[in-house]
C-alpha cells in the first residue's frame, strides 16, 4: 500500500461532517435526522420526555489517539469552521468521517479541501465508503473501507499491530430531558469504551457487521478481559467514572472475555455499571446473577420481530427475557424492525402490539432498510427491488422505504413506523418512568446482596430515584393524564412505592423540585411545538501538536 511521503511527520486533520444537522438543507441535513441517539430513533415520539443528548464521533477520536503524527480532530464543525481550520493550519492529510446519509456533505467538504488546501491528500472513511461507486460521487484520494486505525497507521508507515490506545471519552454530552439541561459534572456521565468493531452474527440487514467483514468476522481491539480491565481502570482514573457505555455490537457474545473482566472486577472491588449491546442468544449465555455482578445495568437488544427467523433470537421467549432482566434492575432497550418481508398491512399492527407488549424501558423502531454493503442490499438489487431515485440523505430507516416491499407501500411504511413509536409511548408511558420502575425493582432485589460491589451500584443508582427522578414521576403522572389515564395511575403507584422506600427524601424533592420540572416540561412542549431543534457544539482537539510546529 502507498504510504505518505512524510510518514508520521504528516499533519493530519480528521473531521466529522459539518452541521447544522437537524434542519432540511441541500447538503442532506434533515430535521427528522438530528445528531441525537435517543431523539433520532428511540424516544422521538415522547415530546418533552424524550431523552436528548449528543455523542462525539468516536471513530476519528480513536484514530487520533493511535497515530503519532500531529493530528487535529474537528468534531461537528460548521462549514465555516471547517473552512477556517483548512486555511488557518496547513494539513498534509484531511480525513473525513461519514456515514451514508451524509455523503452530500462529504462531497462538499472534498470540494472545499481542493479549493482551500489544494496540497492536502483527502482520505474518506466510515460507513459512507460502503456506497458502491462512491468514487464517482466524491473527489477523494483514498476511500477507506472497514477498520481505520490500522489503515491510517499503515499509511503513515507506523506499526499497525501496536496495542490500541483508548482515549478517555465521555459518552454523552448536553443531556436534556423535560426541558432541563442536566449539569455536566466530572464522572457524572458514563465513559465510552470500544472493545471491538463489527459483529460475527452477520444478520442480513446489518451494516456494521457487513462493514467490518460480515458473518463470522469482526475486529477486536481488546482480546482479553485483562486488557479490557486495564483500559477501563485507566479511563476510570482520568474521568472519575463508575459507569461505561460499552460500544461493542455484541459485547456479551464474547463470554470468556466478559467473565475474566468480572473476575478482575471482583478482585479489585470495582462496582462498575455497564451499558451493553447484546443479542438475545448472547444474553442467554449468562445467569441473571452473572449479569448483575458484571454490572450490566442496560442492554440494547435486537428484537427485530416476534416472527423473525434470525438465529440470535431462536429459542428465546423475548417477553419473558425482558421481564426477567427488568426484574433484576437491568434496563432493556428493544429494537424492532418495521417492514420485514412477512409484514402486511393486515398483520403489522398486531406485530407492533406484540413488540410494544414486551414493555421494554426504551424501544427503537427502524424500517427494514437495504443499506449498501449489506447482504440484504445485494439481494434487493438482484431482485430489482431497490428504488433508485431516493436521495441517500433519506435512507436511514426513520423515514420511508428505499425498496419495493411486497405488501406495504412507501407512504405506508412511514405511517406504520410513526404509529409504532406513538403506540409504545402511549401504552407504556415515558421511558424515564419505565427506567424508574426497573431501578426500583433492582434496588429492592439487591439492596441486601452479599457482594458489596453490587449493593454499592444499586445504592448509587437509586439515589437519583429517591430524589430528582421522583420529582419527574410526579410531573409525568400529572402530564400523562392527558395521554393515557391508566398509565398515569401506574406512574402514581410507582411514585407511592418510591416514597414508601424513601419517605423523606423522595417526598421532599417531589414537593420542591416537582413544580419547577412541571414548568420546564411545559415550556419545552411549547418550544418543540414551535419547531425547536438542538445541535451539538463544535470541538477542536489537537494531539502531538506542539512538537509538530
Ligand atoms: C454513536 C453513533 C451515532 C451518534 C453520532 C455519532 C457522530 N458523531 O456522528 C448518533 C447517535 C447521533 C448517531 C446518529 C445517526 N446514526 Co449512528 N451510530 C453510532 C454508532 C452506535 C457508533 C459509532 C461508533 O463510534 N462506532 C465505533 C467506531 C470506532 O467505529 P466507526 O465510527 O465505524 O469508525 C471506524 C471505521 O468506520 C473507520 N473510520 C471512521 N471514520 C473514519 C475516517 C477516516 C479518515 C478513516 C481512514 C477511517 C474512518 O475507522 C474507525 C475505527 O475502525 C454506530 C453503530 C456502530 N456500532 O458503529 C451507528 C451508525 C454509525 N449510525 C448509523 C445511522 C444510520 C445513524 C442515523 C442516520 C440514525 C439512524 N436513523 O439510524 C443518525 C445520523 C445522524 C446525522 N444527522 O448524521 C448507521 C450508519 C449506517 C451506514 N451504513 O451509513 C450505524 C452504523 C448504525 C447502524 N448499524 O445502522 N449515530
Ligand atoms: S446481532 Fe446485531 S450487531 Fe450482530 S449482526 Fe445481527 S443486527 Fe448486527
Amino acid at each position: 500500500m502507498e504510504t505518505h511521503e512524510k510518514g508520521s511527520r504528516a499533519r493530519i486533520l480528521l473531521s466529522s461532517v459539518f452541521g447544522p444537522y437537524a434542519q432540511d438543507d441541500e447538503f442532506g441535513s434533515r430535521s427528522i435526522n438530528p445528531m441525537e441517539l435517543y431523539h433520532n430513533q428511540v424516544t422521538r415520539a415522547q415530546g418533552s420526555f424524550s431523552l436528548r443528548m449528543f455523542h462525539r464521533s468516536w471513530g476519528i477520536m480513536m484514530i487520533q489517539a493511535n497515530i503519532s503524527a500531529p493530528c487535529s480532530v474537528l468534531d461537528f464543525p460548521t462549514r465555516k469552521a471547517f473552512a477556517r481550520e483548512l486555511t488557518k493550519n496547513h494539513y498534509d492529510v484531511v480525513g473525513i468521517s461519514s456515514i451514508i446519509v451524509n455523503v452530500g456533505k462529504v462531497r462538499e467538504m472534498c470540494r472545499m479541501v481542493r479549493e482551500l488546501s489544494p496540497d492536502s491528500v483527502i482520505v474518506v472513511g466510515g460507513h459512507v465508503a460502503a456506497i458502491p461507486d462512491v468514487e464517482a460521487m466524491i473527489d477523494a484520494d483514498h476511500i477507506v473501507r472497514g477498520e481505520g486505525i490500522s489503515w491510517m497507521r499503515r499509511y503513515l508507515g507506523e506499526d499497525e499491530h501496536a496495542p490500541i490506545r483508548h482515549p478517555a471519552i465521555v459518552s454523552g454530552l448536553q443531556t436534556r430531558i423535560m426541558g432541563i439541561r442536566l449539569p455536566q459534572r466530572k464522572g457524572g456521565t458514563a465513559a465510552t469504551i470500544i472493545p471491538s468493531v463489527g459483529c460475527p452474527m452477520g444478520c442480513n440487514f446489518c451494516t456494521t457487521s457487513a462493514f467490518f467483514g460480515g458473518k463470522g468476522k469482526f475486529v477486536n481491539f481488546y482480546e482479553t478481559g485483562d486488557e479490557l480491565f486495564d483500559v477501563m481502570c485507566g479511563i476510570e482514573a482520568v474521568l472519575k467514572v463508575h459507569s461505561f457505555f460499552v460500544m461493542d455490537e455484541n459485547f456479551l457474545l464474547h463470554r470468556t472475555r466478559a467473565m475474566r473482566l468480572l473476575e478482575r472486577m471482583k478482585e479489585a472491588g470495582k462496582s462498575w455499571e455497564l451499558s451493553v449491546f447484546a443479542s438475545a442468544n448472547a444474553i442467554r449465555k449468562y445467569t441473571m446473577l452473572e449479569l448483575v455482578e458484571l454490572g450490566v445495568s442496560w442492554v440494547w437488544m435486537g428484537l427485530e420481530s416476534p416472527k423473525s427467523s434470525y438465529g440470535k433470537l431462536q429459542g428465546t421467549d423475548i417477553g419473558q427475557l425482558t421481564r426477567e432482566l427488568r426484574e433484576h434492575g437491568i434496563r432493556v432497550q428493544g429494537s424492532t424492525i418495521i417492514g420485514l418481508e412477512h409484514h402486511t398491512p393486515d398483520n403489522i399492527a398486531e406485530e407492533i402490539e406484540s413488540a410494544v407488549g414486551y414493555q421494554t424501558d426504551f424501544h427503537q423502531f427502524m424500517l427494514y432498510t437495504p443499506v449498501p454493503g449489506t447482504p440484504l442490499y445485494q439481494e434487493m438489487a438482484d431482485q430489482g427491488r431497490l428504488l433508485t431515485d431516493i436521495d441517500p440523505a433519506d435512507i436511514h430507516g426513520q423515514y420511508k422505504f428505499n425498496f419495493r416491499h411486497a405488501a406495504i407501500s412507501r407512504e405506508d411504511s412511514k405511517r406504520f413506523l410513526d404509529w409504532a413509536f406513538w403506540r409504545d409511548f402511549e401504552r407504556n408511558g415515558p421511558s424515564l418512568y419505565r427506567m424508574c420502575q426497573t431501578m426500583l425493582q433492582g434496588w429492592q432485589r439487591y439492596k441486601d446482596y452479599p457482594d458489596p460491589r453490587v449493593r454499592e451500584r444499586f445504592t448509587r443508582e437509586v439515589k437519583k430515584l429517591s430524589s430528582a427522578y421522583n420529582a419527574a414521576l410526579w410531573v409525568m403522572e400529572r402530564e400523562f393524564k392527558k395521554v393515557n389515564r391508566s398509565v398515569s395511575e401506574r406512574i402514581h403507584k410507582l411514585r407511592r412505592e418510591v416514597e414508601k422506600e424513601f419517605p423523606v427524601a423522595a417526598r421532599l424533592t417531589a414537593a420542591s423540585l416537582g413544580p419547577i420540572l412541571l414548568w420546564s416540561t411545559r415550556r419545552e412542549e411549547n418550544r418543540l411545538a414551535k419547531g425547536r431543534t438542538y445541535e451539538p457544539p463544535t470541538f477542536v482537539e489537537r494531539r502531538n501538536w506542539v512538537s509538530a510546529s
